[in-house]
């Protein structure tokens, strides 16, 4: 690639410890950049292409923070009355003085020809040495904006700040590194656009790109998703039976052994979308309170991400898909899991929880020539949408776990009852919910529905539920 031809350049520039580093990652989405608590973490400048199918759309590039910023203002001050560019000249008049290391190597990228954001912690007060840097930045002559990532929760110099910003900057934005999202990111980048209309078609083309490419991870994990609820439908387990079985313990272990192989189904696919969305190298936790930290089959998690009591009515009243024993689920009885889970009809909380022998006619689990108990495929629609909040839970956090974010206590995390977000599908159309008990009914064979339609239908919807999530704030 020519220099013609190559992606635009951003640096990240600023004073030590501001939090570059962690806007970089962010915004690039790569966790690999080093951040750490200890001023001068990055010692030389690194640059971090931004891929896109394979072709490099932008480069933002990392810097040590400004070292000795009033010297090197004085001495450019003194090489503006000179020809030539004054941050060229700098580097060759200063390049063996050992103390403006850190300066001189943070400067390169603009002699290149990088645009630059400027970042500041706006927690803090502005001081004359931030004065400093913006007036060398000014200096420079390159495009450039300001962000302000507030390292902590106190907001209230943001106003000094942005006064201070409008003297020297073309365009400013509060960005915070460890909690922007995906929404966020976008805007800041349709923002860089406003630093250089020279710039404005590339990174038009950046956006267009970097929204393509995220409506394309959703379709993937939409994919994942029906593949998922689909295979966790279907799924049945079983064993042989003969006269001296103990059924009781059998249907336990059946039980234990369904429970965990759904389970295991449902964190691979978290696994593969967690992929997706490019965390690779830092494991993210999922705040301490979240619901996801429930088993898929506790009493809590079918009570709060099962469906509603009045879409129990209106499922009931579509008569397609079976609810088994939802009305349990307010009641809160212990068989909650297995039984609406598993079985269809009330009658089986009887045959299996008060220790009676098993049904006859195999509610629970069938048997199968009288030689085998059966489990599965699922007759509760409420497995459905228990999976369904749980990824699209599971989903909104990945998403918003921002990748510069390293230090995993005492971070304050949006509730999961903001928005309702346990239980998104609580919110859900007639149409919407005719649409996931067609699909139901359709994959585990209660209808003669065509499979392939109603999971078309269904990942229409998943698809739409991902980008409302997306475009929360
Ligand atoms: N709470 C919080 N901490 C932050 C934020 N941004 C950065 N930090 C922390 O601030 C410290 C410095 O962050 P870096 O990103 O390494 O800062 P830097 O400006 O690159 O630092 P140098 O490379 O040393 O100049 C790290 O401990 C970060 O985790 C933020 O938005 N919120
Ligand atoms: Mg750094």
């Amino acid at each position: 690639m020519n220099a013609v031809e190559r992606s635009p350049e951003i640096a990240i520039i600023g004073h030590p410890n501001e939090g570059k580093s962690s806007v970089l990652s962010t915004l690039a989405e790569d966790d690999s950049v080093r951040v750490s608590a200890t001023p001068g973490e990055t010692v030389v400048c690194r640059t971090f292409p931004v891929r896109i199918d394979g072709r490099e759309v932008l480069r933002f590039t990392d810097t040590p923070g400004f070292q000795n910023p009033s010297r090197v203002l004085a001495e450019l001050r003194k090489l503006t009355e000179e020809d030539g560019d004054c941050i060229t000249r700098f580097r060759e008049k200063f390049q063996t003085v050992p103390e403006l290391h850190d300066d001189i190597e943070l400067l390169q990228p603009i002699e290149r020809g990088a645009g630059i954001i400027y970042v500041v912690d706006g927690s803090r007060p502005v001081r004359n040495v931030d004065r400093a840097e913006m007036e060398i930045l000014r200096l420079s002559g390159r495009p450039r904006m300001a962000i302000i990532n507030c390292k902590d929760d106190r907001y209230n110099h943001l106003d000094s700040w942005k006064n201070e910003f409008r003297k020297t900057f073309n365009s400013n934005r509060v960005f915070n590194a460890h909690r922007a999202t995906y929404a966020e990111r976008i805007l800041l980048l349709e923002a860089l656009k406003s630093i250089d209309q020279d710039w404005h078609p590339i990174l038009d083309k950046v956006v267009v790109a970097f929204k393509d490419d995220w409506a394309s991870r959703n379709r993937q994990t939409m994919h994942i998703l029906l593949d998922l609820f689909t295979d966790c439908l279907q799924y049945t387990v079983s064993a042989p039976l003969n006269a001296t079985t103990d059924q009781e313990e059998l249907q336990k272990q059946l039980t234990r052994s369904y429970h965990k192989t759904i389970g295991e189904k449902e964190k691979k696919a978290h696994r593969r979308i967690r992929g997706l969305y490019k965390h690779n190298i830092f494991d993210y936790s999922l705040p301490a309170h979240s619901l996801l930290h429930e088993e898929l089959f506790s009493e809590k998690t079918w009570s709060v991400m099962g469906l509603s009591k009045t879409q129990i009515v209106i499922i009931g009243g579509l008569g397609a898909a079976a609810i088994g024993a939802g009305i349990d689920i307010a009641a809160g009885g212990m068989a909650l899991g297995l039984v609406t889970g598993l079985a269809g009809a009330a009658g089986a909380i009887g045959a299996l929880w008060g220790g009676k022998k098993l049904s006859q006619d195999g509610v629970f689990g069938v048997r199968i020539g009288g030689e085998q108990l059966r489990l599965g495929p699922a007759t509760d629609i409420n497995l459905l949408f228990v999976l369904i909040n749980r990824a699209l839970l599971y989903y909104k956090h990945t998403i918003n776990w921002a990748h510069g974010r390293r230090d995993y206590e005492n971070i304050s995390i949006k509730s999961e009852t903001e928005n309702h977000s346990f239980n998104i599908t609580s919110n859900w159309s007639t149409a919407r919910l005719r649409i996931c008990s067609s699909f139901f009914s359709a994959v585990t064979g209660k209808k003669e529905n065509n499979i392939g339609q109603e999971k078309k239908k269904l990942g229409e919807i998943i698809e739409r539920s991902l980008a409302e999530i997306s475009s929360e704030e």
